[in-house]
This record gives structure tokens, sequence and C-alpha cells, in this order.
């Protein structure tokens, strides 16, 4: 079939997924904060969400290099595609998100229901490391579990792979950053294209460690925990990060 006219749910309903490897991955989330899920969706539709990455990154997207006093002033330092651009310029990006069916795997893997992000500008998001230096530093996340897709990654001798502290808490107003980097193990972890994991980054200090060489284009998507949705998320540190344009001066405050 050619790529461009799969069908994107049609694919993922005749994906086969095996029980042994959700349930594997489903103790690797429990026990690392993180777990690869590359098996997940079909290969062809990885092809589509790849293609349609790599046109919306090539032709939108805002240069970022901020610092957040919410996460303790970590690096952010990346080109970004919005939400609402996404939405725009794709068609299976939407539907894959959407899907019922992508959410129920998603589901058995958290062991808890995986629910779409009430907050739209969260709900997926085109990031790409393309300049030496560049890095998207040690945060958490408003929402409760990114699925991040892997579309453009350096060997790791060049960085970009990520690294993470399970259960750790985000204090926004007190983010002490060095403190939950010593309050566990840092599991690091490189990545492929073709390659997704699914991250519990509510509880799991992340980064992707900064590139030396080479691009990595990832898009995230962004789903919520029952729990988020009974309380009040802020949201500064991502809308400042996905705003418009990027500020001239890294933000202090
Ligand atoms: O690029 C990655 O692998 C992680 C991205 C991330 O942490 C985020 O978008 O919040
Ligand atoms: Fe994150």
């Amino acid at each position: 079939m050619e790529a461009s006219v799969i069908d994107p749910l049609a694919s993922l309903a005749a994906h086969e997924v095996d029980l042994a490897q959700l349930a594997e991955a489903r103790e690797r989330l429990a026990t690392y904060g993180f777990a690869r899920l590359s098996f997940i969706v079909p290969e062809q539709l990885k092809a589509v969400v790849a293609k349609e990455v790599l046109n919306l990154v090539g032709g939108a997207g805002v240069r970022r290099d901020l610092r957040f006093a919410a996460t303790g002033n970590t690096p952010r330092r990346m080109r970004n595609v919005r939400r609402d651009e996404v939405a725009q310029g794709s068609s299976v990006i939407p539907a894959v998100y959407e899907s019922e069916l992508l959410r129920e795997l998603l589901t058995e893997v958290a062991g808890e229901p995986v629910l779409p992000c009430p907050y739209e500008p969260e709900q997926y998001v085109i990031t790409r490391l393309e300049e030496v230096g560049d890095t998207h530093g040690w945060h958490w996340d408003d929402y409760a579990f990114a699925l991040v897709w892997i579309i453009e990654c350096p060997a790791p001798e060049h960085g970009g792979f990520v690294q993470c502290v399970p259960r750790t808490k985000w204090n926004k107003d007190k983010p002490e950053i060095n403190h939950a980097l010593l309050a566990g193990p840092t599991y690091s972890a490189s990545f492929a294209p073709g390659d997704l994991y699914l991250m519990r980054t509510d509880t799991t200090l992340h980064r992707v460690y900064p590139i030396t060489a080479g691009v990595r284009t990832i898009i995230n998507m962004g789903y919520a925990a029952t729990t988020d949705l009974e309380r009040r998320i802020s949201h500064e540190t991502m809308d400042a990060l996905w705003a418009e344009t990027a500020p001239a001066a890294p933000q202090s405050s």
C-alpha cells in the first residue's frame, strides 16, 4: 500500500500486539518510569507519521532558547511545531492521537486509564534538536503520560538519548532538580528512528542529553491520568515554551 494513502485507524485496528510484550512494558514503566513501545503501532503507520512530521518541521516551527524557574532554570534549546500547526497540516497525527484503540493499549501498559489531554496545546508537539548543544533539559511534564515517537536521532555518541529519574515529584515553586537527581538512580536509554516510548512524565524527572552532531526529531503525544482531570494544572512552562514567537532573551522568572 502507498504510504500516503494509509488509513491510520484501519492500520491500527489490523495491527496485532503481543500481550506478553505489553505485560513486560507495563512492568518496565512501573519500574523505570518509561517503557519502549516500538511494537505498539505498525511500521506503515510510523512511516506516514514520520513523513508528516518531517514535512511540518521543515516548513514551520519556532526556535526556542529558554530556561524556566519552575524547573530550576534547566535549558530548552530546540525547534518546535505547536499542536495547532500540526493539526492544520496533518490528518494522520490527530487521528492517531484521538484513537481509542491506541489509548486502550496505553491504558494496558499504564495500568490505569490513559485519557486525552484536556489542555489542547499539550496534546502533541514536534520537537527538533538541530544545533550543537540543543537539549530538552531536565523537567517534568504537566500531564501524566507522554508517548514519544522518535523520527530522527543521532547515534548515542552524539547525545540525544533520554535520561530519567522515576518516582520524583515536581514542586513548581521549589523544583530542587539536584535533590530529585540525588533521590534515586538515573536511567539512560538511547532510541533509534522508528522507536516509540511511553513515559510517566509527571513523576519522572527527564531530559534529552545535549546533542553534539546530527538532528533529533520527535513528536510527543501527551495524555492525562484520571487524577489530572480532577486537579487544577497550571501550564506556565508549556505556555511559554509553545508561545507564538520565541522571546528575545532567556526568561529568568
Ligand atoms: O524528546 C523526548 O524524548 C522527550 C520530550 C519531552 O520530554 C517533552 O516534550 O516534554
Ligand atoms: Fe517532557
